[in-house]
């Protein structure tokens, strides 16, 4: 237990002594001799919350990143009393909170310590506002490592760093830059091997401090509200995001389309550009699913309004996009042009719909329409009236997908980029101001869409995109990186802020591929979409400012890696398909970093470029001009190169080739990776037989295969096919368990198995315990056999 310190820091206050506490079922609370509390809720073994007050009394509890439906319950609890401290224990951890001054320490029930407090809970009372800033820090060790936090543009392992969360308008921003345009105050520990999470749900201006001031004290503070963190227990990095995942929520599946490829720009207009571009994707055979309109559609920037001059007759122009396979989506930002005769202006000012200024005037702030008013979607009312504002662009004109942009909020041309602190806002019944909603602003404007675009989009699923985020913002919405610049440094940022993204339960997500700012070279192009098809979200975008995007923009070559790299992802889509339903049920992260992979892997520890697609595909991006290869950390256990087959051992640093055309990628062995053919938009194309590449491997290795519909909403009603299959390898055999879950029946009939790296000649197959004649030549020759779907067991036996 740690010892008694002098508390005197920096002239800060401090809880006194512990005289008495209450238990009361999943909560126990904690009185001083002053009037500071603390509440400990047990939600799960490996869950708990840690609420502060120094009031004497806690203010209504609420917040907007919890998920209302997480599921809570424990195994064990027992609190005891000893001389010195309090004991709260769990099935899963122990916590030791100390009578003398609060502090507290956790500890695994082998008695390790997972965190501890060094000053523990502090705070600094605010005159100018009221109530407290609020402060924690805790004790760090040697070679503790940290992870999470979002979009940070930083090496994934923040050990070093002091970070800020504040929703940033941040165009073009640098690496290390702070802050950025999303809030989520979620970090993971990694200390002896073992794993844990704090969640600091705070919306107040944040700071997290990892080592910087002082080396051995990590802290994290905030400039108002409480001091309210959730603690999670691994031991593996997996079950401390799974389990903030459950806490924050998880998204419903999106369409299977919105998982192809998007392009976008600033921006196509008029029609006959829109088509144009079409067309060309069509021509060149570059897989595409939707084509975005960026604020140029509208009448003068005014949301909800269409510019009939470029595009006269959107209803007929977004059918006749869709029947070639093309989904529109459109932007709609936060500012309403002040304009008596702009009817969607003049219902929010007769409603009262805008924010207001501290002493009662609307909140008046200039973006692209000019002076513009700005709805508070911190009011339930108005996130209804908002939502129901979509009807004509989703319903009637058919629309499938809105993006929100500018949700920090941005206002243009002020000091510092965002609404003035006073604004009032309603915070769904608990009156606040900007200092509190601020970063929660873009989450609430994207949750409104999101309730508007699925209302008006049923039978069929919603898609959101959003710039700005607070934790949870992933229940209602994807996300991309905002405004980031064509350099190879920002290629670098994409590869780590999607991955951290991920980690952070925001799996959604992509990058502005080729750069938003500035023009890339179509080397920089090339590489970008290299990397670009194994993020979740996968979009084209730029200025406009400096030239043309599309692949055609480049030269034969760039356009040849787009098309191989885009056809792949299409190729790919059922294995991508799978770990978003892994996502969402779950909660495991789409992409996981080396050490989410093998944390006890201390090589893993400081890694930022190599990450697993899924559960199973090793992917590194090229980051460099003129490579002939690279360098790159293969994590523990066996992997195929994906490009040549060729078996490598991992647990080492390795030099790889690659081609222009190629960037490394590796299979996991005994991996079964599912494939779609080729289609050009989701959909295009009915097929008979289902790709499965096996990769031999010498012992067991589970893969899974989710499908379904790819919309609508049947398949919560059990109308999804699940595959889930086992390989064994042995030296001169090869058996397939095959276990299918749901009511969905796949069109296709067949799978085709091609079999990688079978160290044997096959002599004899059995499907399902029955020896079955087969075509010894294409086996040999071409390594694959086509077998009917319904086997349960796959046996390949040689010599
Ligand atoms: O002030 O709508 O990040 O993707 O193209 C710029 C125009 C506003 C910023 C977004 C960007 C978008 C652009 N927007």
């Amino acid at each position: 237990m740690i010892t008694n310190t002098e508390l005197e820091y920096k002239g800060d206050l401090y809880p006194s002594k512990i005289v008495s506490f209450e238990h009361d079922s999943d909560s126990i609370s904690f009185y001083t001799n002053k009037s500071v509390i603390l509440k400990v809720t047990v939600l799960r073994d490996s869950l708990i919350r840690f609420r502060f007050t120094t009031k004497g009394y806690f203010s209504k509890d609420f917040s907007y990143a919890i998920d209302k439906g997480h599921s809570h319950g424990y195994n064990f609890l027992e609190v005891t009393e000893e001389d010195d401290y309090y004991q709260i224990q769990t099935s899963k951890v122990k916590c030791k909170i100390q009578k003398a001054d609060m502090r507290l320490c956790i500890y695994d029930l082998e008695e390790n310590i997972i965190l501890e407090d060094e000053l523990g809970f502090h705070w600094e009372e605010s005159y100018e506002y009221g109530g407290n800033i609020v402060k924690m820090s805790k004790a760090s060790k040697e070679g503790e490592c940290f992870y999470g936090l979002g979009d940070k543009a930083t090496q994934l392992n923040l050990k070093g760093k002091r970070l800020e969360n504040f929703a940033t308008d941040q165009y073009a921003y640098q690496k290390d830059q702070e802050p950025l345009y999303k809030v989520v105050p979620f970090y993971i520990g990694l200390r002896n091997k073992k794993s844990y999470g704090i969640f600091f749900d705070n919306t107040f201006r944040t700071y997290f401090d990892f080592c910087h001031e002082r080396r051995n004290v990590t802290s994290f503070w905030a400039e108002g509200g409480e001091m309210n963190y959730y603690f999670i227990y691994g031991p593996q990095m997996e079950d401390v995001v799974t389990t903030y995942t459950h806490l924050t929520g998880k998204p419903e599946l999106p369409p299977l389309w919105a998982l192809g490829y998007h392009q976008c720009k600033w921006s196509y207009y008029p029609e006959s550009n829109l088509k144009e571009v079409a067309a060309k994707f069509r021509e060149l055979k570059i897989p595409c699913d939707a084509l975005y309109l960026d604020i140029d559609y509208m009448e003068g920037f005014r949301c909800f309004t269409w510019n009939k001059e470029y595009f006269p007759d959107p209803k007929r122009m977004v059918t006749e996009l869709a029947e070639d396979g093309f989904k529109t989506v459109v932007i709609i930002d936060p500012g309403i042009k002040i304009d008596k005769g702009y009817s969607i202006y003049k219902e929010a000012l007769e409603k009262d719909y805008f924010c207001k200024r501290a002493d009662g005037p609307y909140m008046k702030g200039k973006v692209w329409p000019g002076e513009c008013n700005f709805p508070d979607y911190t009011n339930p009312e108005v996130r209804e009236w908002w939502a129901g504002l979509f009807k004509e662009l989703i319903s009637d004109i058919g629309v499938k997908g809105v993006w929100n942009d500018m949700n920090e909020p941005a206002v243009m041309e002020v000091p510092n980029k965002t609404f003035p602190m006073d604004v009032r806002h309603d915070y769904d019944g608990n009156p606040c101001s900007h200092r509190k909603a601020h970063n929660i602003y873009g989450t609430q404007m994207a949750r409104a869409t999101y309730h508007g675009v699925k209302r008006f989009a049923y039978p069929k699923r919603p898609f959101v995109i959003t710039r700005s985020a607070y934790a949870g913002a992933q229940r209602y919405t994807s996300s991309w990186t905002g405004d980031n610049v064509a350099t190879w440094e920002h290629l670098w940022i994409a590869n780590i802020q999607v991955q951290r993204l991920s980690i952070s339960g925001m799996g959604f997500t992509g990058s502005d591929i080729g750069g938003f700012a500035e023009q890339p070279s179509g080397e920089l192009y090339a590489r970008w979409i290299q990397l670009g098809v194994f993020h979740p979200f996968c979009r084209t975008h730029s200025s406009g400012d400096h030239g043309d995007q599309e692949p055609w923009a480049f030269d034969e070559e760039v356009i040849d890696i787009t098309r191989k790299f885009v056809n792949l992802r299409y190729q790919l889509l059922p294995y991508l398909y799978t770990m978003f339903w892994q996502y969402i049920e779950k909660g495991i992260p789409m992409l996981k970093p080396l050490v989410y992979f093998d944390q006890d892997d201390i090589q893993t520890h400081y890694r930022n470029d190599e990450f697993i697609f899924g559960n199973q595909i090793l992917v590194c991006p090229i980051l460099e001009p003129n490579s002939l290869g690279r360098r790159m950390y293969i994590p523990r256990g066996e992997w195929y190169n994906y490009w040549t087959n060729e078996a490598v051992k991992g647990g080492k640093e390795i030099w790889v080739d690659t081609k222009f055309d190629e960037i490394p990628i590796f299979i996991k062995a005994g991996a079964i990776i599912p494939k779609y053919p080729v289609q050009q938009y989701v959909g295009e194309l009915e097929f008979e037989e289902l790709t499965l590449d096996l990769y031999y491997k010498h012992g067991q290795e589970k893969s899974e295969v989710y499908e379904d519909a790819q919309d609508g909403y049947d398949y919560k009603k059990g109308r999804y096919s699940f595959l889930s299959f086992k390989t064994t390898g042995k030296e001169n055999e090869l058996f397939i368990q095959l276990h299918k879950d749901g009511k969905f029946d796949t069109n296709y009939s067949k799978y085709k198995i091609n079999l990688i790296g079978l160290p044997f000649k096959i002599q004899t197959i059995e499907i399902d315990n029955v020896e079955v004649a087969f075509d010894k030549n294409t086996l040999e020759n071409e390594n694959y056999l086509l077998v009917n779907k319904d086997f349960n067991a796959l046996h390949f036996m040689g010599e």
